[in-house]
């Protein structure tokens, strides 16, 4: 038994395009989470090319003529079902709850200057909701659900004018629950940019044959627009607490060959650094100049820039953590694309698609994060994917429940090295549509949703084993 430390906030997470569905209701706009396919025929190996958006099948989804379905459309109707959702978070005795707001539920094309008040009386009810429980609200304002209009019209994250949008978007919700909430997440997974350039900036695959390039402009216009919302942020209300995110892409080297530890140097820096660096130290990092100089790409960052990143830095390192890979070739330098692709690890096993599961991980993640930045750190995701089944009508994930344990306990163990963590939200909540396939068939839920990948279901909710277990945790405090 391990008690936890009466700072850690426990609770889980989701997220709007994956939950919500209602995709054209109350005046709501079309978002890009919305366009994206899911592909009964896929082959487990092809997740990546899966992944990308090209404009051959962006046009398809804009079609929608009933060859595929597209499940954020639907979502798990966390929309019309909020309140039983919040009700059954309150019974599992959690403290916080992470969502994030759809964008085009407030600014349905992005560009509108006033917001749909009828989107916002949503995000009103959800968050009284949570509040009247007791449970804190801890707001991604932005999750992977851009409205496609910004793409259409102005071609994404590339385009600087889109950090006006966002931060129009940005401030409306921010003084609107501005005696609500205290947590805001600028951006999910600020790194995903690089790795799926339609979810993260709002590219398509094939429009630049350098995509890869291309997305660090778009890059550093979403890092100025984290800048500028922080600004603007604590302008409304100082107490607000920043959280950056990062998709923690932990890799150790294969051997100790100083070469390939050399690389895996690199590798992280390039990976999980190079973007904490800019939301925390307020500055691109030499390394990464360096980089961006290598491949050519000219950012262009004007003293105006450089004094608003370096001024508006998140107070708290949020990140995503699911597994560990391995660097195992010395070959090449540190190459463009390829940045989720890893080796395998003998000393730890894999779930279905892959992911590697590695809880001492996260310890060593841990520690490495809090020596380099020293700030509280907020693991906003971590959980585990399964395709299971209601058996008796019930889920016996005790998989889960060894994961989420075993991670739980490295968690307090980072803690007991020294490390400041306040917060750990579990992926997920319910199960949601998956982000990268958009398919029901990879559940990572506390709860079972009865619905499959084409939308077909009762939609109703069934507490898993693990919804038990963790409610005891939150009550026991204890592992
Ligand atoms: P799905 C890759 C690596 C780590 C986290 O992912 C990632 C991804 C992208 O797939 O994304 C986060 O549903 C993301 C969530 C997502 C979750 O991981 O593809 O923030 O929206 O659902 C799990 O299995």
């Amino acid at each position: 038994m391990k008690k936890i430390s009466k700072d850690l906030m426990l609770g889980c997470s989701i997220s709007a395009n994956q939950a919500e569905g209602a995709f054209n209701v109350n005046g709501k706009g079309l978002s890009i989470a919305e366009l994206r396919r899911y592909n009964p025929n896929l082959d487990r190996k092809d997740i990546n090319t899966e992944r990308k958006m090209t404009k051959e099948k962006l046009q398809e989804a804009l079609n929608d003529d009933g060859k595929y379905v597209y499940p954020k459309k639907i979502g798990v109707n966390f929309y019309e079902r909020y309140k039983e959702d919040v009700k059954l978070i309150a019974d599992m005795k959690n403290d916080c709850f992470r969502t994030s707001i759809a964008w085009t539920r407030i600014f349905p094309n992005g560009d509108e200057k006033e917001p749909n008040l009828k989107g916002l009386e949503f995000y009103d009810n959800l968050i009284d909701e949570l509040v009247k429980n007791k449970i804190e609200p801890i707001i991604t304002i932005s999750h992977y659900e851009m409205p496609y209009n910004l793409v259409a019209k102005y071609g994404g994250w590339k385009n600087p004018i889109l950090i006006e949008f966002y931060t129009n978007f940005a401030k409306t919700v921010m003084e609107r629950y501005k005696n609500k909430v205290k947590y805001w997440i600028p951006f999910n997974e600020i790194n995903a940019a690089n790795y799926s350039v339609w979810a993260g900036a709002g590219l398509l695959d094939d429009e630049h044959p350098n995509i890869l390039g291309l997305s660090m402009y778009a890059l550093h216009n979403i890092f100025l627009a984290n800048a500028q919302t922080v600004k603007i942020g604590k302008e409304i209300n100082k107490n607000f607490l920043f959280g950056s995110m990062v998709a923690t892409l932990l890799n150790y080297a294969e051997s100790c060959d100083p070469q390939l530890v050399l690389k895996t140097e690199k590798d992280q820096q390039l990976k999980i650094y190079s973007f904490f660096d800019v939301m925390h130290r307020g500055e691109y990092s030499k390394f990464s100049l360096n980089l961006l100089k290598k491949f050519s790409i000219d950012l262009k960052i004007s003293n105006e820039d450089k004094k608003l990143l370096k001024e508006n830095t998140c107070d708290f390192l949020g990140f995503s953590y699911y597994m560990s890979g391995v660097v195992n070739q010395i070959e090449g330098d540190v190459t463009e694309g390829n940045l989720s692709k890893t080796g395998k690890n003998k000393f730890l096993k894999a779930n279905e698609w892959g992911w590697q599961i590695d809880p001492i991980g996260l310890r060593i993640l841990m520690n490495r994060l809090y020596d380099r930045y020293q700030k509280p750190l907020f693991i906003l995701e971590n959980g585990i994917g399964f395709d299971e089944k209601l058996e008796n009508g019930k889920i016996n994930d005790d998989y889960r429940i060894e994961y989420m344990k075993n991670h739980l306990e490295q968690i307090q163990n980072a803690i007991e090295d020294g490390v400041e963590c306040i917060g750990y939200t579990a992926w997920s909540l319910m199960d949601i549509i998956s982000h990268g396939t958009s398919e029901m068939t990879k559940r990572y839920g506390l709860i079972y949703v009865d619905q499959d990948s084409f939308g077909k279901g009762s939609q109703n909710r069934t507490p898993k084993k693990s919804y038990d277990w963790y409610k005891n945790v939150c009550i026991s405090r204890e592992i």
